[in-house]
């Protein structure tokens, strides 16, 4: 990285929990690729995040690669970024505590996916859980990150995030970077298909609400066909339309035109023809990314080169933060 050191840093990571959504996709991920070239960019999947709600092993280690080559296919390439599996880099796990105990048990308690997970998985409230948003913000300050490109869901982390960061250079001196969200302006909080006030989760159990990136396009085709909209017949953007709104900012990243030119387009059309071009629109989009995926999931040692050699990077850099958190905190040195 030494003639790309005055670069801002990025750092982001996603959940090894399943196939990425368009949600995924148009919120964090397609943004990664784009960022390579004007700011030194650090990936994770972030698997020990994807413990704190029960999986099952084989399944995890299939899902963390497949979301490792996933990543490659929307277009991080290992050789301009820093791509690697957060459990391979030990220093999350010893910042993680060190931030532990720069965090209150009171802000833990406000954060809302804390609160939705929780009431998603009643007999599973674990303490990993709960300090999610703790191991979050390791991943992001070992790395003196300036921004997170992330979606409009991970604000209240972020700002957590801050706060810790802050009372730790209050506390002990200057260290970590103050990192700011980097969430896009259209596609921030994709809806689900089949209730848009909910935002399009990996995990819902309606294989209808959300579109997977590597669904094919009769899939596709069929998902948004289904999709709940209104009985106004009219494709405008305008409040109480949420199915429709929903629909066309999809339709607006995709295509890269905006509201008042799809309004135009679809003037005197029905949602059928609406939802058709939505649907033909997004798989298009998709098909580089479904064929890029075979291909890396075709070749397991470069991906196994890329990610041993993204987790040796990451080591060295955020090693260096460790050493000097402890040495602020207090420990002996050890050499
Ligand atoms: P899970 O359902 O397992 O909790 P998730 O679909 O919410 O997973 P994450 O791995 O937690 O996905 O998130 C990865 C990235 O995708 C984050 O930056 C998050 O903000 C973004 N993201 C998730 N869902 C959406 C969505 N519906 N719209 C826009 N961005 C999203
Ligand atoms: N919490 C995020 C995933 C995540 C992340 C990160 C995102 C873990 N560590 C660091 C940005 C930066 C989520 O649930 N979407």
């Amino acid at each position: 990285m030494s003639e790309t050191e005055n670069k801002k840093i990025i750092f982001s990571g996603i959940q090894p929990t399943g196939t990425f959504t368009l949600g995924n996709y148009i919120g964090a991920v397609s943004h990664w690729g784009k960022l390579q070239e004007d700011y030194n960019c650090i990936y994770s999947i972030v698997d020990m995040h994807a413990i704190t709600v029960r999986q099952e092993p084989a399944k995890l280690r299939q899902n963390t690669l497949e979301a490792y080559a996933l990543i490659l296919a929307c277009g991080v390439d290992p050789e301009k970024s820093i791509a690697f599996i957060q459990s391979h880099v030990k220093t999350h796990a010893e910042l993680n505590w060190i931030l532990a105990c720069s965090t209150q048990f009171g802000e833990l308690s406000r954060m809302t996916q804390f609160k939705d997970k929780s009431a998603k998985h009643p007999d599973d409230v674990n303490a990993g859980l709960f300090t999610y948003p703790v191991l979050m913000a390791a991943d992001i300050l070992a790395y003196k990150t300036d921004l997170v490109p992330v979606g409009a869901d991970q604000k209240q982390h972020l700002e957590l995030a801050r706060n810790i960061a802050q009372r730790f250079n209050s506390k002990y001196g200057e260290l970590f970077t103050v990192p700011e969200p980097y969430i896009p302006k259209t596609g921030a909080k994709v809806m689900s298909l089949q209730d848009p006030t909910k935002k399009m989760s990996k995990s819902d159990e309606n294989p209808n609400a959300c579109i997977y990136i590597l669904d094919e396009p009769d899939v596709i085709m069929r998902k948004f066909k289904r999709a709940v909209t209104d009985s106004e017949a009219c494709v405008r953007y305008a409040e109480g339309k949420d199915g429709i709104n929903n629909l066309m900012s999809i339709y607006s990243v995709v295509t890269g035109k905006d509201y008042a030119e799809i309004e135009r387009e679809f003037d005197g059309k029905g949602y059928g023809d609406f939802k058709a071009a939505v649907g033909e629109a997004v798989s298009d989009h998709l098909k580089p990314v479904r064929e890029n995926f075979a291909r890396y999931m075709a070749d397991k040692a470069y991906l196994k080169e890329c990610y041993t050699k993204g987790a040796e990077m990451a080591l060295r850099i955020s090693q260096k933060t460790i050493s000097k958190a402890y040495r602020k905190v207090g420990f002996v040195d050890r050499t």
